[in-house]
């Protein structure tokens, strides 16, 4: 009896070890393509290649440049012209047809800065200095990047609308020069004293590219005028460093090495199992 005992256990065995062997293979390869995707998932950002853009805003009120969404980020270069200088001058930058205007440098009546440009967030911008296309016609200005100076166009860009009619429209230009789309905004208040509380951001991130940017405002109104500040540009890479794709190449045949380890491991004991059996 204890013979025929063993004979059937013997014969269990032979059929069962094949199968855990199969169970574990098939389980290790779950694992493996489980973490290939995770580690995918985390060392190719979802910017890679010309992905869609984003289009940021419009938001308000901006009274510093800490209410821009760039404020903070990391960038191969960044510019921010803020007009203080009463220049327009930051690297790479021109305007279709603007004035740089302040009551200082000026005298007029139309300016409307950032209201921190003065040294003060109090509600007013009448002491800083900003950009303004006079009336009439439906005032839009056009800047544009040159990607000659700056080494590449910017993948980031920004401005304020700080004062005119509505409605405001921001437009956007890839590489091409095809428009990536727009955004509208109907901020004005009518007021036309240097008031920030309506000071809108309008921007874009674009993986391609920003060759241009139009802003628009008082669509339907020939009298309008328009008044920006705080042109801001700068370009970050959303392709992987060739560190990190030998960082996960590394991670890869790491993991490749414990795989092998634990089949060779199953192996073994399923081995050393018979023998005991036998
Ligand atoms: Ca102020
Ligand atoms: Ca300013
Ligand atoms: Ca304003
Ligand atoms: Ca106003």
């Amino acid at each position: 009896m204890r013979l025929l005992k063993i004979a059937i256990r013997q014969s269990a065995v032979a059929w069962i070890g094949p199968k855990t062997l199969v169970q574990e293979r098939f389980r290790a390869g779950c694992r493996w393509l489980l973490t290939l995707g995770m580690l995918v998932s985390v060392v190719m950002p979802a910017g890679v290649g010309y992905a869609t853009p984003t289009f940021l805003g419009p938001s308000t009120p901006y009274l510093s440049f800490a209410d821009s969404p760039f404020a903070g980020q990391s960038f191969s270069y960044f510019h921010l012209e803020d007009l203080e200088d009463g220049l327009l001058n930051t690297p790479g930058l021109s305007a279709s047809n603007h004035l740089v205007v302040s009551r200082t440098l000026t005298n007029s009546q139309n300016v409307d800065s950032v209201d921190a440009d003065d040294g003060s967030i109090d509600g007013s911008g009448l002491h800083g200095h900003s950009m303004w296309v006079p009336a009439p016609s439906e005032p839009n200005i056009t800047l544009t990047f040159d990607d000659g100076v700056l080494g590449t166009l910017p993948t980031h860009v920004g401005v304020v609308w700080t004062d005119g009619l509505n409605q405001v429209e921001f437009e956007a230009f890839d590489e091409l020069g095809f428009s990536l789309g727009t955004l509208n905004a109907s901020p004005a208040d009518g007021n036309f004293v240097g008031g920030t509380s309506e000071d809108t951001f309008f921007g874009v991130i674009h993986s391609g590219g920003v060759s241009s940017i139009k802003v628009t405002s008082g669509i339907g109104n020939v009298a309008s005028g328009i008044e920006l500040d705080h042109v801001q540009y700068g370009y970050a890479s959303t392709v992987p460093e060739p560190a990190t794709y030998a960082m996960a190449a590394l991670a890869l045949l790491g993991l490749g090495g414990v795989g092998l380890r634990r089949r060779r491991q199953s192996q073994s004991e399923v081995q050393q199992k018979n023998q005991l059996i036998a």
